[in-house]
């Protein structure tokens, strides 16, 4: 008996291959309990609540009202279920303008230091991709980083990632946030998505980052059409195959929205939510939501349901 729990398994070119085959050492990758991440057990899908600190979320948290209401909102988000808050001071959507490092820090880093001197002890994620903001963010007491750019953006990034020896999920993009949308392509997006994942965290490892604290993320929207996440979605066990926790972003995305008919982002929550089972189904252990009390409530119940004992 093996651990896995499927009879198939996706191979890197997405081909459907009998696990029965796997050697011993691909079925330990696949299969073996990944480390705890902040101090949560992966066992279960856990869920990351975005916490956006940009002018045109609520916050720009540099002042003090806005600092309360960040706290106030961070702990509204843990009420309704969320497990680790990922905090972002820059918009990485696409077409969004890079924002300056002073004034991202400006935003996130009196949140975090708000968050911890009201005594919030949730996990937090700093949604960066600067090392003097991961650095700064740390020092107030963020848990984990989040870089979007899979430490390509900023070449201090990494180091300060190894010296903290914290964890980081490296998120594949194609193209920056500004112009990644303008009509990507790949001969083949599944294959060149896990290879790019793979050097970046061959790269990430090579610069002193250890292997079992990174966590890897496809980047659904981030230089990808319809197409594209769609066949990224379906394949997503092949990720699996880093051995490694995967993170899924898709909440309120565009895709969900031309798919399901919503043409405003807050209106994507069903659609989200029906992904988000989705990737929990295919066994992703971190996903990132805007809808915590509503994605809380529909993975309670798929948990329940596929459960063996009542
Ligand atoms: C993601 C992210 C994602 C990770 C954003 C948005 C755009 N970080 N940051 N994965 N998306 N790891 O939320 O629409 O998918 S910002």
């Amino acid at each position: 008996m093996t651990g896995l729990r499927f009879a198939h398994v996706l191979d890197q070119e997405g081909r459907e291959i009998a696990a029965q085959g796997l050697d011993a050492a691909t079925i330990e990758r696949l299969s073996a309990p990944r480390p705890k991440l902040c101090g949560l057990s992966l066992d279960r899908p856990r869920l990351m609540g975005i916490l956006n600190v940009t002018p045109d979320s609520f916050s720009d948290g540099g002042d003090h009202a806005s600092r309360a209401e960040a706290v106030a909102q961070a702990r509204a988000m843990v009420e309704e279920g969320a497990e680790i808050l990922d905090i972002g001071g820059e918009s990485t959507r696409p077409g969004a303008q890079a924002v300056a490092v002073e004034e991202e820090m400006a935003r996130v880093v009196p949140v975090v230091a708000a968050l911890r001197a009201a005594g919030l002890t949730v996990p937090i994620s700093i949604d960066t991709r600067n090392g003097a903001t991961a650095r700064a963010a740390l020092a107030e007491g963020a848990d984990m980083i989040n870089d979007v750019s899979a430490l390509t953006h900023d070449p201090g990034m990494a180091g300060v990632v190894a010296e903290a020896g914290v964890p980081i999920c490296l998120m594949h993009a194609k193209g920056t946030p500004q112009e990644m949308q303008r009509a990507p392509r790949y001969d083949d997006v599944l294959a060149e998505v896990l290879e790019a994942l793979g050097h970046r965290i061959e790269a990430a490892v090579a610069a002193g980052i250890a292997r079992d604290r990174i966590l890897v993320d496809p980047g659904i929207g981030f230089g990808k059409d319809l197409g594209h996440n769609l066949t990224l979605l379906r394949s997503l066990t092949a990720f699996h195959g880093f051995g490694l926790p995967l993170l899924i972003g898709v909440s309120r995305k565009r895709f969900i929205g031309t798919i399901g008919g919503a043409e405003a982002p807050k209106d994507r929550m069903p659609g989200s939510i029906a992904v988000a089972l989705w990737a929990s189904q295919q066994g992703a252990q971190v996903i990132r939501v805007h809808d915590i009390k509503e994605t809380r409530q529909a993975l309670e119940l798929q948990h329940a349901l596929m459960r063996e004992e009542p």
